[in-house]
């Protein structure tokens, strides 16, 4: 799956200016064909000060840095999980992206439509991630009696994974999310819309953020971000933000040619981080030469790490951390 991220909500929330303002910086689009061939995804850069002292360093001749790639999806309306304003194709667009920012109106303009008349963010909170759970119950349970017939045909895995459904099941009628369960090996099959990351932009001023919507949003275990959508040029925070929780990190490469920020999970190991790279690389991997960036700056680059010894040597199983300058080595 791509580290691509939906914009989720109700119709008129803000959710295509929230895009238009993240793609408006849109500097690599060249280098990523499908963001022109599809209007409603962006690629947007995330900022990152390490590539510019990199860049110095190496003098490279080029700079890359990481992106994130955004989708601008059409809004939801109440019954969207039985069909109502095409909801069910909206519903799979979100299907398809790793994690979720849900914008939530909060601003008040009159001049501007509502679907369901007022402004009311706790309401239409509410009405999201209703859609969100009724579209996963069902999922969740066709999949129940499909593993219940498995189970007399002596499938022990499937005992298992019945045990975890019913859990989910549970957690979902009592109208919370799912993403406690995201580890388990049958939830990564199902790709639920309750079990992926999800952030909240509350959109409009600090003082028209209800307190309610605050604790809403906490007991759903999520994290909002406060920003006035119609008076904000920089979304930076947005991209950081997203970044952490869609735990992610970035390891660097620099040379001559290019300094270069690389986007994998947390937890990866070098053959994997090696293969965001180029895909052979993962299976021709040997072993990694890896500098933390802030030895790498004091050393003045690689020959200077390289001569003092700060520069270690990596295997298959290492796994990558933030900051790390790598040089892949491969057969
Ligand atoms: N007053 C105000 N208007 C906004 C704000 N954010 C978006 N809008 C306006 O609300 C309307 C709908 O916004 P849009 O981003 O198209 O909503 P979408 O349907 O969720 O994509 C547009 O006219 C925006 O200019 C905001 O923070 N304050
Ligand atoms: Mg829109």
């Amino acid at each position: 799956m791509k580290l691509s991220i939906g914009i989720v909500g109700m119709p008129n929330v803000g959710k295509s200016t929230l895009f238009t303002i993240l793609t408006k910086q849109n500097v690599t689009v060249a280098n990523y064909p499908f963001a022109t061939i599809d209007p409603n995804v962006g690629v947007v850069p995330v900022p990152d000060e390490r590539l510019d002292v990199l860049t110095k360093l190496s003098k490279s001749k080029k700079t890359v840095p990481a992106v994130v790639e955004f989708y601008d999806i059409a809004g939801l309306v109440k019954d969207a999980h039985k069909g109502e304003g095409l909801g069910n194709q909206f519903l799979a667009n979100i299907r398809e992206c790793k994690a979720i920012i849900q914008v939530l109106r909060c601003f008040k303009d009159s001049d501007i439509i509502h679907v369901e008349q007022t402004t009311d963010p706790v309401r239409d909170l509410d009405i999201i991630v209703t859609e969100l759970i009724f579209k996963d119950l069902d999922t969740v349970t066709k999949r129940l009696s499909k593993c219940e017939k498995e189970v007399r045909t002596g499938d022990k895995q499937a005992l298992k994974d019945i045990e975890i459904l019913q859990a989910v099941k549970k957690t979902l009628e009592s109208g919370g999310l799912t993403r406690a369960f995201a580890h388990e090996t049958i939830m990564k099959d199902l790709s639920l819309l309750t079990a992926k990351e999800q952030m909240f932009l509350l959109n409009g001023e600090e003082e028209d953020v209800p307190l309610e919507l605050k604790e809403k949003i906490s007991e759903l275990g999520g994290q909002y971000i406060v920003m006035n959508l119609g008076f904000t040029e920089d979304v930076s925070p947005i991209i950081v933000k997203a970044y952490e929780i869609l735990n992610l990190i970035s390891f660097l490469t620099t040379g001559e040619d290019e300094t270069r920020a690389w986007t994998i999970e947390r937890g990866a190991k070098a053959p994997e981080a090696a293969g965001t790279i180029h895909t052979d690389f993962e299976h021709k991997f040997i072993r990694a030469e890896v500098v933390n960036y802030s030895k790498f700056v004091e050393a003045g680059g690689w020959s200077q790490a390289k001569q003092k010894g700060w520069f270690r040597l990596e295997g298959k199983d290492y796994i990558v951390q933030d900051g790390d300058v790598i040089e892949i080595r491969h057969g």
